[in-house]
């Protein structure tokens, strides 16, 4: 029987398990939506914006290990989608993306909302197609599915003329993919799984280094029966927390410009790396001229180009970090590292992190350290900033998958879309967003959407009225010239922000999230003492299908210590303010 490009493609999204997609209409996708409107095992969730649909499908794959789905429509729709699919791509999300097309005799003809989606998404996707001819469709489709989620997983587009979306044909599903070239490699080399076993032996002072692909690849059960097995000290990236738990005792935390100083110290100090499913960035590695320097590295990682582009690598392995891990459990002793072990421990035992500055008033560290008393469980998403730090910092995270942030992009406006997308992929749990007064601007509509469906996700807005990360690097590097990083100005402001130059200006925010929150409909609270910052997260706990704002008035000049200048090596940690 022929059927419309339309009812193959919701043929496609069930039989790839999609049972929630994230999206927003317009003219050159109504057919596909109007196919969706009559098949009930597909939740479609109208987001306000359509940066807001990426980063929802990017939550719920992220916290899920499902693709994530859209769907857009043509010109805008699509070219709003660019900062969701660069935030994916970075970090190795899989999402599927169906953008509407002008008909394809329009193409090319600066048709109404015509945009070369393709041409502008090719670099921020692991693949992109237009569909120019119907018979190819159901083929494309299961590529698209099988690229986002298979090797390095990543974000493709499928860029779909209304035409072909209209056209009948005979045809189905299919059930196998080939795609010629494309043969991501699972299996590790053996001869080097081997060889890793005996740098290990002989180290004295290793160090196993954790990144976003051990959350990607499940590897976080065997990963913890190593750590039994070998002991090793374990740092990690920001994209790594939560492979094991922040209380482990051989966790010696995040590293980094931000990261702590033991960790920071063990990997300068090292004698080997074992970097897994990690990219050692340069937000990891500080100047690379000092980053580990009596170190042997082994980099194992599914992408052969993240392996040995920024550092030199003595054993390389692509494939699968479980089924590596796997293979290296049997054949792995523990090294003799007593001693090493005690230094580390030393590190980490002398240098807590910072509790902030002491007073009347709230520190961002004292709201993190309740969420995490408060809500044990949840899955954390974050904005970008201090927040993103504080969040990642002092959070007690004990599973895989429960800290979602936009690592590689540091895209603003990230986190409450993911929260959204997160919850509906784990109504079980208490989702939160560890948000700054900046970020949270930049998708707030996303409000209606969580409204709309009734996500009690709490966005715990750490208010600074500042974009205080920025502003933190002026204090520090500018001399307090703090240029267009005040969220508070007033018209009688003097005209530059000076930190000594307070006055009864500063007092005025220049929005209520409270009564944002409620105009929504959604619920709005204000803490601005902190004995009530418990209570106020029990309240809010309890709310079962509305969203919480919670408006924490935070300490204005709040710092997140450690920080590494920029060119610096990563041991050359600011540790606490005013060192600088
Ligand atoms: C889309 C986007 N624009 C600009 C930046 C640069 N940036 C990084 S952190 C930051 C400040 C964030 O302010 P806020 O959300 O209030 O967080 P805070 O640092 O105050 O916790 C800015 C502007 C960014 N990361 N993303
Ligand atoms: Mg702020």
């Amino acid at each position: 029987m022929k059927k419309s490009g339309s009812k193959l493609i919701v043929e496609a999204l069930k039989k790839e398990g999609v049972d929630v997609l994230f999206g927003y209409p317009g003219g050159a996708v109504i057919p596909l939506f109007d196919e969706l409107y009559a098949e009930p095992s597909i939740h479609v969730v109208l987001t306000r914006h359509e940066q807001g649909a990426v980063h929802a499908a990017d939550g719920y794959a992220r916290s899920t290990g499902k693709t994530g789905v859209c769907i857009v429509t043509s010109g805008p729709g699509a070219t709003n989608t660019i900062t969701g699919l660069a935030t994916a791509n970075f970090d190795s999300v899989p999402l599927v993306l169906l953008t509407g097309q002008v008909i394809r005799p329009m193409i090319g003809n600066d048709a109404f909302q015509e945009a070369d989606t393709v041409g502008i998404s090719r670099p921020v996707t692991k693949h992109n197609y237009l569909v120019n001819d119907r018979a190819h469709l159901g083929q494309i489709m299961k590529e698209a599915f099988y690229i986002a989620n298979s090797g390095r997983p990543g974000p493709v587009v499928v860029d779909l003329p209304k035409d072909v979306v209209i056209e009948a044909m005979d045809d189905e599903y299919p059930e196998n993919v080939n795609i010629r070239g494309y043969n991501p490699v699972i299996i590790g080399h053996s001869g080097q799984i081997k060889k890793v076993a005996s740098a290990v032996k002989k180290a004295k002072r290793p160090i196993f280094y954790i990144g976003g692909g051990m959350h990607i690849a499940g590897a976080s059960p065997i990963f913890n029966k190593m750590l039994e097995k070998t002991k090793i000290p374990t740092i990690s990236s920001l994209m790594g927390i939560g492979i094991i738990s922040s209380n482990h005792p051989l966790y010696l935390g995040m590293v980094g410009m931000h990261g702590t100083y033991a960790a920071n110290f063990a990997a300068t100090e090292c004698d080997l790396i074992i970097g897994i499913g990690t990219r050692f960035d340069d937000r990891v590695t500080g100047d690379l001229s000092k980053f580990a320097k009596h170190a042997d590295i082994i980099h194992i990682d599914i992408d052969p180009a993240a392996i040995a582009r920024n550092v030199p690598v003595k054993i390389p392995i692509v494939g699968d970090a479980r089924q590596i891990l796997e293979e290296l459990y049997p054949i792995v002793e523990a090294p003799e590292i007593d001693e090493w072990r005690s230094v580390t421990n030393k590190w980490k035992n002398d240098n807590p992190l910072p509790e902030g500055e002491k007073g009347d008033f709230i520190v961002p560290q004292q709201v993190v350290k309740e969420i995490s008393e408060v809500f044990p469980d949840a899955i954390i998403t974050t904005e970008v900033g201090q927040n993103q730090m504080f969040g990642a910092l002092y959070y007690t995270y004990t599973k895989p998958r429960t800290f979602l942030t936009s690592g590689g992009l540091g895209t603003m406006g990230y986190g409450f879309p993911a929260a959204i997308g997160a919850q509906m992929g784990n109504m079980d749990k208490k989702v939160i967003d560890i948000a700054g007064d900046g970020s949270i601007q930049m998708n707030i509509q996303e409000l209606g959407t969580a409204v709309q469906e009734g996500l009690p996700v709490i966005v715990a807005i750490l208010n600074n009225g500042y974009l205080g990360m920025v502003r933190q690097w002026q204090q520090i590097f500018k001399g307090s010239r703090y240029s267009a990083t005040c969220l508070m100005r007033t018209p009688e402001c003097p005209h530059h922000c000076d930190k000594n130059r307070k006055g009864s200006w500063c007092h005025h925010y220049t929005v209520d999230f409270v009564k944002l929150a409620e105009a929504y409909g959604a619920i709005g609270m204000r803490v601005d003492k902190k004995e009530d910052i418990k209570a106020a997260l029990m309240e809010a706990g309890k709310s079962k299908n509305l969203p919480v704002f919670i408006d924490f008035i935070i300490q204005r000049e709040s710092n997140i210590f450690p920080m590494v200048p920029p060119g610096a090596g990563i041991n050359e940690m600011i540790l606490k303010e005013g060192e600088w």
